[in-house]
């Protein structure tokens, strides 16, 4: 893919421009273009831009407003190509997925979701600002293999703490794994958590829950059977 075309991607995201970004994430795709890569090389890149000027003051938060609903226009156009890559697959394992409990960033774990689906697994997205307790009553209905906390604060990363320790509270951690990511968050403040495992992006979480879940340390046995009530998908 031409470096012109990641340019211009990059630049719609910076410019908050819903239009431009969703038409070259459909340009993208015309031409063959794997979406992860348009994702990974053309649109992420803006928002990181973004991001740092935030940080610097450059721009302020209806800029980063504008940004953020430029980059949902592009993965409105990739994500269902994302998933429809995927294909029909046999069921993988259980991920219940959300963004702690005061975060409203979701387009990280909206993609981590994505893909993951992609790879067959089944995904319940719990949505943003989700409390432990919500993480804990889901993972026990879904009976989840695993459940993924996404923070993009440094303030809400200690609800991934906290999801860890009400899961344990409620008994359901020795039967499943808990995974952290977000932006602010390392290997090492997942292993500090008690994390099962951090993973950077989504190719990183998708590899992370795969071999979670082929792990022989979760026995069937230990399995949560799944209660009567279904969980509706968000
Ligand atoms: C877009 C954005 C917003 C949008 C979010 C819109 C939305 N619908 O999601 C809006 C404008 C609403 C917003 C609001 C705020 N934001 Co903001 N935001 C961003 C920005 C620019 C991009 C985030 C993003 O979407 N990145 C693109 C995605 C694809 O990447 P990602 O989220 O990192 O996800 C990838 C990986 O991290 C990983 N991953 C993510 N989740 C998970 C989960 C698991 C389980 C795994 C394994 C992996 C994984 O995989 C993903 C895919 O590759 C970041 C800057 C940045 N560099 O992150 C700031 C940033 C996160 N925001 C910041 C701030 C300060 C705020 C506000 C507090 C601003 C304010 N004054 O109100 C509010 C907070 C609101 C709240 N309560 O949550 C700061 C945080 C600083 C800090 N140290 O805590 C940042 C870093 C900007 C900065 N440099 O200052 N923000």
């Amino acid at each position: 893919m031409p470096t012109d075309t990641f340019a211009a991607m990059r630049q719609s995201i910076i410019d908050g421009a819903p239009d431009q970004a969703g038409s070259l994430a459909k340009q993208a795709l015309e031409q063959g273009i794997a979406p992860l890569e348009a994702i990974d090389h053309g649109f992420v890149p803006g928002m990181s831009e973004v991001g740092e000027q935030f940080a610097q003051h450059k721009i302020f938060l209806p800029d980063m407003l504008a940004s953020a609903e430029a980059m949902k226009a592009a993965m409105g156009v990739l994500e269902p190509e994302l998933a429809r890559q995927g294909g029909e697959r046999p069921r993988a394992g259980v991920v219940v997925l959300g963004t702690a409990k005061g975060d409203i960033h979701e387009i990280g774990k909206t993609l981590v979701g994505t893909l993951l689906t992609a790879h067959g697994f089944r995904v319940h997205d719990l949505g943003v600002d989700v409390t432990g307790e919500r993480f804990a009553a889901t993972a026990r209905e879904v009976a989840a293999d695993v459940v993924g906390v996404s923070a993009l604060l440094t303030t809400t990363m200690r609800g991934q703490r906290s999801v860890i320790e009400t899961l344990e509270r409620e008994g359901l951690r020795p039967r499943v794994k808990v995974i952290v990511g977000g932006a602010p968050v390392t290997r090492r403040w997942a292993e500090e958590i008690g994390a099962d495992g951090y993973g950077k992006d989504a190719q990183s979480a998708v590899a992370l829950v795969k071999s979670l879940v082929e792990s022989p340390a979760v026995a069937e046995s230990d399995r949560i059977q799944p209660e009567e009530s279904a969980v509706s998908h968000k």
